[in-house]
């Protein structure tokens, strides 16, 4: 297959290509590097710095093409352009501001979030119509768009019965951050283009991703994106590095607030998983893509359990909450159609913590303490 990834630089798009690159898949990487910009612009760094895309695919050999392309997906002329020459059979989206602190900062980042993730939806599924549509779309979106509503969550889908009758609609959503509402936006504007020119979608609604790929100790060209600051770190990966730098873990309010996580190698196969399953022309598919539920205290006192076999002394600490989110909240989320379709997944256990631990003490002495506690409040 020809495959195209938008937002190749990235945690998950870095990921994604690394795990293609040992098949005979046609990879088209595309980035405009906007993630490290801002990262250096607010004084955040990665665990380890990778090197720019271009040179980190100049020494990998295999049997597929992979190019990379330097391209700014809000510029219709130029993502139009990449389409129209590959004519991808996939086009895997990643190519969005992924942060719900990021999103929640300031006018000038409320905006970016807004303006950023929509301009490069919009572009790429206009274009997708205009020029190959029948190129499967796969977008990530997120968990988040569905908030945290009191009755179960399913996948993607709701059926109503009002007053005798009967319909299925995207199933209500609610985020609680600019960025989650950008992804509501971005499925709002995928669903409409699927129903009314036939395109074939994928929406997948990611919990929060932990871990490392590729996980062992690394060269500069292939080691990953990995984050652990208060605004583009996720919550685990924050607890891990929090742990080996001897500081206290950040639990946000009380912890209860419960959340679907997945770690990063079953994220990577649910994309492949949904490659092989290419949705009917003017099929939306959506997936709930994180596989166990557990609240940000839980983590937290099983990141404690685990670290303590390797030695490390853990403190939890309860930090007023940053954010507005419900703390006490019940949460019940369907995930099973991936696992239908052949997803099985990697337990979250003290074997898990410890090997991700590990590999992120390779780099210990690279952590910035002072990128660490949350400076950004939703209100
Ligand atoms: N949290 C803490 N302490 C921390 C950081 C976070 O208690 O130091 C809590 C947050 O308050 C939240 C939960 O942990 O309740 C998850 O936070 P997060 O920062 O790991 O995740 P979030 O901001 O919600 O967004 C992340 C990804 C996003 C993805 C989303 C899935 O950045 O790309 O879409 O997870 S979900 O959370 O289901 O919306």
């Amino acid at each position: 297959m020809k495959i195209l990834i938008l937002g190749a630089d990235g945690y998950l798009g870095w990921s994604m290509a690394a795990n293609l690159f040992s098949t005979s898949h046609d990879l088209i990487l595309v980035d405009n590097y906007s993630k490290r910009r801002y990262m250096k612009i607010l004084k955040r760094y990665p665990l380890v710095e990778t090197p720019l895309l271009e040179n980190r695919i100049k020494g990998i050999k295999r049997k597929g093409k992979t190019k990379f392309h330097q391209i700014d997906c809000t510029k219709y002329e130029d993502i139009n352009k990449i389409i129209k020459k590959y004519l991808p059979d996939v086009l895997i989206h990643f190519a969005e501001l992924p942060s719900a602190p990021f999103s929640m900062m300031n006018i000038e980042s409320s905006w970016e979030t807004l303006r950023n993730n929509l301009h490069s939806t919009f572009n790429i599924i206009h274009s997708l119509k205009d020029t190959s549509p029948k190129t499967h779309l796969i977008k990530l979106g997120t968990m988040g768009e569905y908030g945290t509503p009191n009755i179960d969550i399913e996948e993607g889908w709701l059926k109503i019965n009002h007053k005798k009758r009967s319909d299925k609609f995207l199933y209500p959503r609610q985020g609680s951050s600019l960025y989650h509402t950008s992804k509501i936006m971005d499925t709002d504007l995928i669903w409409f283009y699927t129903r009314m020119y036939g395109l074939r979608c994928t929406d997948l609604m990611q919990g929060p991703v932990y871990g490392v790929y590729p996980n062992k100790k690394q060269d500069n060209d292939t080691v990953p994106l990995f984050t652990y600051d208060d605004i583009f770190g996720t919550v685990l990966n924050r607890f891990i590095i929090q742990a080996i730098a001897h500081e206290p873990l950040t639990v946000y309010g009380s912890g209860s607030q419960i959340r679907g996580y997945i770690n990063i190698l079953d994220s990577i196969e649910c994309i492949k998983i949904s490659m092989n399953n290419k949705p009917k022309e003017g099929e939306l598919k959506i997936y709930n893509q994180f596989t166990e539920q557990f609240s940000v205290l839980d983590l937290a006192k099983l990141v404690k359990k685990s670290l303590k076999k390797i030695n490390i002394d853990v403190l939890i600490k309860k930090v007023k909450n940053p954010r507005v989110e419900k703390e006490k909240h019940y949460y019940n989320a369907k995930h099973s159609n991936l696992k239908k379709l052949g997803l099985k997944a990697n337990k979250l256990n003290e074997k898990m913590i410890i090997q991700i631990a590990n590999y992120c003490i390779n780099y210990e002495d690279n952590i910035k303490i002072n990128t660490i506690k949350p400076k950004v409040k939703w209100r």
